[in-house]
């Protein structure tokens, strides 16, 4: 998730024009197949990936693909958590976080590979199996996010199967600039 947009390749870009962006990229499909394949497409980009190819920094200020797979464990966990506080607590306030000082405390530059992606993927199977057991009045149960405003269950489902597809598109680029194969994933920008 981009909070607080200083990490982000976008950075002109409003919360509304963000949030519209990374909605974009699920373009009406379910968001929970989406999310479902979302650890696949993730290991298909990382095959073969030398450690160098992981440290690699686009340029100084944005991240590696080391550092985007942290990334991506971490907002999982994010998700998992407000996902059952807004289930046990509905209306209730749902903090912003500030990703990049959680990628300076979480050392996401040293990061395993392997294990970022491992949390990522035991978090993404139990987040979707709770997801799946859910009935339409519990999807509209919703929190109030610090930026975003009201967020239902539903939008964070649909938020996420995007934040993948914001962040593997971002990958798909640094391999380009690695001269490694591309369209591994079949993500397409829109
Ligand atoms: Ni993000």
């Amino acid at each position: 998730m981009e909070e607080q947009m200083r990490m982000s390749e976008h950075t002109s870009e409003t919360i509304s024009e963000y949030k519209a962006r990374i909605n974009s990229y699920q373009a009406g499909a379910d968001p929970l197949v989406l999310q479902a394949k979302a650890p696949e497409t993730l290991a298909a980009l990382l095959e073969g990936l030398s450690t160098e190819d992981l440290g690699k920094r686009p340029s100084p200020p944005k991240w590696s693909i080391r550092e985007i797979v942290a990334h991506l464990a971490d907002d999982e966990l994010v998700g998992a958590y407000r996902i059952r506080l807004i289930l046990s607590a509905p209306g209730t306030e749902i903090q912003a976080f500030d990703q990049d000082v959680w990628a300076r405390t979480g050392r996401y530059s040293t990061a395993d590979v392997k294990e970022s992606f491992t949390v990522y993927r035991t978090l993404r199977h139990a987040n979707l199996k709770l997801l799946h057991a859910l009935n339409p009045e519990k999807w509209d149960m919703f929190g109030i996010h610090a930026e975003r405003g009201i967020e239902s269950v539903r939008d964070i489902a649909m938020y996420y199967a995007g934040h993948d597809i914001n962040h593997f598109l971002q990958i798909e680029s640094i391999l380009q600039q690695l001269c490694k194969t591309t369209r591994r994933t079949g993500v397409e920008s829109q």
